[in-house]
């Protein structure tokens, strides 16, 4: 048979690069880069690369699988599909019927794209809580942004930009299809390049300025950037005056952040900091890029959003060409999380208040994201605000991915059903009752939108799921008729076409066309007369936030777990630990059983300073355990001559290939899941405090 070719987007990661797979006789044959797609221009990584490893590996799941031994023991058997959903359904309406449709809780890990599926299915199951990490992951750069200037701060415009600020953020790892491209425009068009991050990373190495900040102390550099900023006069004076609420309480506000005090607090030095904020201040347009991780993960983060968002209103560089956009998917409501499908936005408002989260954290009530997994846990464990009894998990590994794992065992071992849907075996799906087993993204039509600026792409089939593996669209179609889910859709093509709707096609229409995107808006505040914010200005001062009891001004927090927060355990754990920097060649816990990754990055890593790691006699490469005050991980010494030696860097996701290896290579074990950024529950896992002991025998 003839090698056809089937253009697609990689779904391995966040990225969504153009693909275009090669199909022999029903198989997948090869993978390169599409050089037509807009972002990713013929880029592809190593993941990528590897996704056919990953739909043949022996290991994969083919069949649905349900638990044999009783619960948690791991032991499973072959089932159909009609048997498997069955189970599921039959749980599933028990426990509704008993407990109210709110303690059945589905979850998804970082978006494969099934956020819009799921909602509809709760929607009409009755259940408001589709939980998701995004608490952790994008959810606070979203509200603090969309709190301040009504959009998320999430569309930096790099590749015509004339200064990039890449905030705890490392595309080069993270999102290398999506802004590499643009980056390197920017920057052979001779853009300034600062980067804000405690490692240096390659970005870093060659930036004009590169602030070696100790973690967690951002929020504190950012007022002082804004406080240089407007005592050099070097702040958009006409924008301030007509868009923005509140400038000289601001002022006022900022005033006491001075380089000298901000260099005591974040390690840097007082120069480098005017400095910096002289380049952001003066050369425009300049586009700040938020890292989802590294500004997500603080128990400031909402202050942070918001103190980076009015960064970038006060310098002018809200909605125009080089600096931050507002982009809006062609999908409009019915985009990934679209208002069409969210099960609080369409549930009967009773109903919706139920949704976990909002009675601790009100203004996710006003700029919903998923509940965050921290406020699950308490009505899986303790049935508080209510009981949560059953959870199903939609590509997501949450006992290695959350914080504190052991505290994310015991809560999915108090559950009294888990489903779990995953390519492969995790110590997670280890504790479902039933497991499914999905399409790989070459085996599924979908459209994505999620963070595609103003475009909107289409993922191809190319070829027939493996074995019994089955659309997790059609499995939500199908779960949904066995439980009598009125009103969900009949197919997937039906599903796809509803997506579709707003730009006039049906998903074969589509298909032909391979993406489309509409016309960015600049300065729509002008057009429209006012930002979608209370004030109808950009809230450098957001008084409505009074109302919830959250401060109207941005703060620095210090980290609760540092040298300054608690300085008693600071003598105990001498380092400052940040995780999880992102690894080219992983996607968090997935591909670990990818060999041709594996080899690439066959351990884990913890990066320090040789004087540090000399002081205790460790070796460059030798394993020792890192602990904290809640458990301890082994990890090889990395040692790294530009890292700030009381700074060490742990990466997450490691736990394949050794017995028990999500409690002993998992850094997860030593994170902590409270206490949580107070207004978006943002959980601190890039600024913790850590110590390294020596093992004592080898490994
Ligand atoms: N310490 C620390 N922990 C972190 C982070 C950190 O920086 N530091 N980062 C956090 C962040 S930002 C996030 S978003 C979370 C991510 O958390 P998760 O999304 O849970 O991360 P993964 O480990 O990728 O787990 C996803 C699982 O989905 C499966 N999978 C992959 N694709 C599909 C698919 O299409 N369908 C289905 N059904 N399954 C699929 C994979 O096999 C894997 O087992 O991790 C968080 N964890
Ligand atoms: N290959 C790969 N790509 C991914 C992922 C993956 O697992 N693997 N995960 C995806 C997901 S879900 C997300 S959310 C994104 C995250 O995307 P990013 O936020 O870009 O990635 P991170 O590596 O988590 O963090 C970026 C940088 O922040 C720095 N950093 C750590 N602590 C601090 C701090 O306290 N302050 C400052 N200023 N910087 C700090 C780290 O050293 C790191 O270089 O990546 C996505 N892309
Ligand atoms: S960066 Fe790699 S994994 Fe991510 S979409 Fe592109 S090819 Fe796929
Ligand atoms: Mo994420």
């Amino acid at each position: 048979m003839a090698v056809t070719t089937v253009r697609t987007i990689c779904f391995e990661c966040h990225s969504r690069c153009g693909v275009l797979l090669s199909v022999d006789d029903g198989k997948l044959t090869g993978i390169r880069g599409d050089k037509d797609h807009p972002f990713s221009h013929g880029y592809i990584c190593p993941k990528g690369r590897a996704c056919m490893e990953l739909v043949y590996h022996q290991d994969r799941i083919t069949k649905p699988l349900i638990n044999t031994g009783g619960k948690n023991s791991g032991r499973f058997r072959e089932a159909t599909w009609d048997e498997a959903l069955d189970l599921i359904s039959d749980r599933l309406l028990a426990i509704r019927e008993k407990n109210g449709p709110e303690s059945i809780v589905f979850g998804s890990g970082t978006t494969r794209g099934m956020a819009p599926y799921l909602n509809r299915f709760l929607t009409l199951l009755g259940s408001p809580n589709f939980m998701a990490p995004s608490n952790m992951s994008g959810g606070p750069i979203v509200v603090g942004s969309a709190a301040t200037c009504g959009f998320g701060l999430v569309d930096p415009d790099y590749a015509v930009s004339r200064c990039i600020v890449l905030w705890a953020h490392n595309p080069e790892n993270s999102w290398p299809g999506l802004y590499l491209h643009d980056i390197k425009t920017g920057l052979k068009n001779g853009a300034k390049l600062i980067v804000i991050d405690p490692r240096k990373t390659n970005f870093a190495g060659k930036a004009d300025h590169w602030l070696q900040i100790r973690p967690g102390t951002d929020v504190a550099l950012a007022l002082c950037f804004i406080h240089l900023i407007i005592e050099n006069n070097l702040y958009d004076k006409s924008f301030v005056e007509h868009w923005t609420t509140g400038f000289d309480q601001l002022r006022e506000h900022v005033s006491s952040f001075t380089p000298q005090k901000v260099s005591e607090i974040t390690w840097l030095d007082p120069k480098d900091i005017e400095a910096a904020a002289f380049t952001l201040g003066s050369v425009k347009p300049a586009s700040i890029g938020p890292g989802m991780g590294g500004v997500c993960q603080a128990n400031d983060a909402f202050d942070l959003a918001r103190a980076l968002t009015i960064l970038s209103a006060i310098t002018g560089n809200l909605e125009v060409p080089g600096g931050n956009l507002h982009c809006s998917p062609p999908t409009r409501k019915r985009s990934c999380y679209g208002p069409d499908y969210c099960a609080f936005n369409n549930l009967p408002k009773e109903q919706a208040r139920k949704k976990l989260g909002i009675d601790n954290y009100p203004l996710l009530e006003f700029i919903p994201i998923p509940s965050p997994p921290q406020t699950v846990w308490p009505a899986i464990t303790h049935g508080k605000p209510y009981p949560v009894k059953a959870l199903g998990l939609f590509a997501n590994n949450s006992i290695c991915a959350y914080p504190n794992s052991m505290h994310v065992d015991q809560v999915l071992r108090s559950l009294e059903f888990l489903f779990a849907v995953d390519y492969y075996h995790t110590p997670t799906t280890d504790l479902a009752d039933v497991i499914l087993p999905p399409a790989h993204w070459s085996e599924r039509d979908d459209v994505e939108d999620l963070l595609m600026k103003n475009h909107l792409f289409c993922q191809q089939k190319a070829v027939e799921p493996r074995g019994d593996c089955r659309d997790e669209k059609q499995i939500l179609i199908d779960l949904a008729g066995k439980m009598r889910l009125d009103g969900y859709w009949s197919s997937v093509k039906e599903t796809l076409d509803f997506r579709l709707e707003p730009v006039g096609m049906t998903f074969e229409e589509f298909r032909k066309n391979g993406f489309l995107s509409t016309p960015i808006q600049y300065k729509s505040y002008e057009i429209k007369g006012k930002f979608r914010t209370p004030s109808g200005k950009v809230e450098l001062v957001a008084d409505f936030l009074k109302l919830l009891n959250i401060s109207p001004l941005p703060l620095f927090r210090e980290p609760d777990e540092s040298p300054v927060g608690s300085p008693d355990l600071w003598k105990d754990y001498p380092l400052v630990l940040t995780t999880g920097g992102r690894n080219l060649v992983y996607y968090h816990s997935s591909h670990r059983n990818i060999d041709s990754l594996k080899k690439r990055s066959p351990d884990p890593l913890l990066d320090i300073h040789p004087e540090t790691a000399r002081e205790m006699s460790i070796q460059d490469g030798e394993w020792v355990y890192l602990a904290s005050p809640r458990g301890r991980v082994e990890i090889r010494a990395n040692y790294d001559q530009d890292l700030h030696p009381r700074v060490v860097h742990a990466p997450h996701g490691y736990w394949y290939g050794v017995a028990d290896g999500w409690k002993r290579l998992n850094i997860n074990m030593l994170t902590d899941d409270q206490p949580l950024c107070p207004v978006t529950a943002s959980v601190p896992i890039k600024a913790l405090l850590c110590r390294v002991e020596k093992m004592q025998q080898t490994r």
